[in-house]
Order: C-alpha cells, then sequence, then structure tokens
C-alpha cells in the first residue's frame, strides 16, 4: 500500500492532504442507511425556517434544474480518513440559493435536510461560502444515485459529512441545533485542517451542550 499511495499523492495533489488523511483510488461510496429511490413528480427543494420574507421557498425538479449551473473543484475528506483530491462538482451555488431566498436578519445556522431525516447544520458562514455546492454533476456527468443523485451538497472546506447526498432542502435557523452526525459523535464544526473529527474535541463555543 505505502508505494503507490506516496506517488499518487505526489501526482495528483494540487493541494495537500489535511492532517491523518489518505489519499483514496476511485471514488468509495460512503453513507448510513439505503439508497433512496429519485421520483421526480415527488422531489421537490424546499427552503424554511427564519427566512426573510416568512415564507417558505419551493422548486420542482425542473424549476432547480433551471437555475444558474456553476462550477467548482473541490476535494472530499471523509473523517474516516480518506480523500478524494480535485473532483469537478458541477451545481448551483449555496449563494445563489441564499440570494433568491434569503434568510432572516437573525439567521446564524443552516441545517441541510436529505431523504430519510439525514442532516447536517452549517455556520451561515459556511454555507454562504462561494465554494459551497447544492451539486448535481461531477466530472462533468450527472451524479451516480449512490453518490447523491439528484442533489448533495458539497462544502469544500468541511469534512464530508457535512455535505449531504439527496439533499431536499435547508432550514434557516436563528440558533445552533446538531444534525445527524453532529448527534452521534462528530464534531460540530468539522474543519479537516484542525482535525476537528470529534465532539469530545469540541471547545467551549464549537457547538451546542451535547
Ligand atoms: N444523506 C447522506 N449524505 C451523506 C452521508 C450519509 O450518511 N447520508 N454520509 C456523508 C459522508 S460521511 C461522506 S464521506 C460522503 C461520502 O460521499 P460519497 O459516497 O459520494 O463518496 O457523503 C456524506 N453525505
Ligand atoms: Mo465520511
Amino acid at each position: 500500500m505505502g508505494q503507490p499511495e506516496s506517488r499518487e499523492r505526489q501526482g495528483a495533489a494540487q493541494t495537500e492532504l489535511p492532517p491523518g488523511q489518505r489519499l483514496q483510488r476511485g471514488w468509495p461510496v460512503t453513507h448510513y442507511g439505503p439508497v433512496p429511490k429519485f421520483k421526480p413528480e415527488r422531489w421537490e427543494f424546499r427552503v424554511f425556517g427564519a427566512t426573510a420574507d416568512g415564507d417558505k421557498h419551493c422548486w420542482n425538479h425542473e424549476e432547480f434544474s433551471a437555475l444558474p449551473f456553476e462550477t467548482v473543484i473541490a476535494d472530499l475528506h471523509c473523517v474516516t480518513k480518506f480523500s478524494m483530491l480535485g473532483a469537478e462538482w458541477g451545481g448551483v451555488g449555496a449563494r445563489t440559493i441564499a440570494e433568491i431566498a434569503p434568510p432572516a436578519a437573525d439567521v446564524t445556522h443552516v441545517m441541510v435536510w436529505a431523504e430519510y431525516g439525514f442532516s447536517s447544520n452549517l455556520r451561515l458562514a459556511d454555507f454562504l461560502s462561494d465554494r459551497t455546492l447544492f451539486a448535481t454533476h461531477n466530472g462533468g456527468d450527472l451524479l451516480t444515485a449512490e453518490h447523491g443523485f439528484p442533489l448533495r451538497l458539497v462544502v469544500p472546506h468541511l469534512y464530508a459529512w457535512k455535505g449531504p447526498k439527496w439533499v431536499r432542502g435547508i432550514e434557516y435557523m436563528t440558533a445552533d441545533r446538531r444534525g445527524f452526525w453532529e448527534e452521534r459523535g462528530y464534531h460540530n464544526i468539522g474543519d479537516p485542517w484542525r482535525e476537528q473529527r470529534y465532539s469530545y474535541q469540541e471547545e467551549p463555543g464549537d457547538g451546542p451542550e451535547l
């Protein structure tokens, strides 16, 4: 394992790997639970919670697909220690969503909701990063079902569990609340460069009481 990995690391690494991560060959599938079936006529993307106008915003699949498309080159860092470097993601910028359906002035965090009630919480600033993307494509192709089709969130500067696959909406929040993995032992913020893997590493102010 050692030899090819280190060669590949030199060749492919456009960026450094965060501490404790190793390069993964190929693109493994990692998630909890079954892969949901996409039902286009039932799918919708919802923005709810503390919106600026107090209303919910909703896009069906056709409407969502018509939103402005952009690409982001980003690495994926799984907390189980593998990383994938330099993937090209295509989709709708999180900022585009926040411009069309803005948060109220007192919003501090966003809960990203996916199929089967999977969720992940983000600070508003992490959500509004110009590299945070609701991805429909990877490497120019539509996502496959197991990688999150029709929509997944990519937050390049955080561990990959912060990017739910099969996303169905976001909830604007005026206080922080833990998502699925954040309630189950993973770090509330999840910055791979600071190796924020587990909730026991949290410092005061990093997250709500457990
Ligand atoms: N809905 C959902 N999204 C999820 C997860 C999950 O369990 N459920 N796991 C996350 C984790 S831990 C990782 S590492 C990435 C893996 O993405 P991939 O399977 O496309 O490599 O998906 C993330 N998104
Ligand atoms: Mo992960």
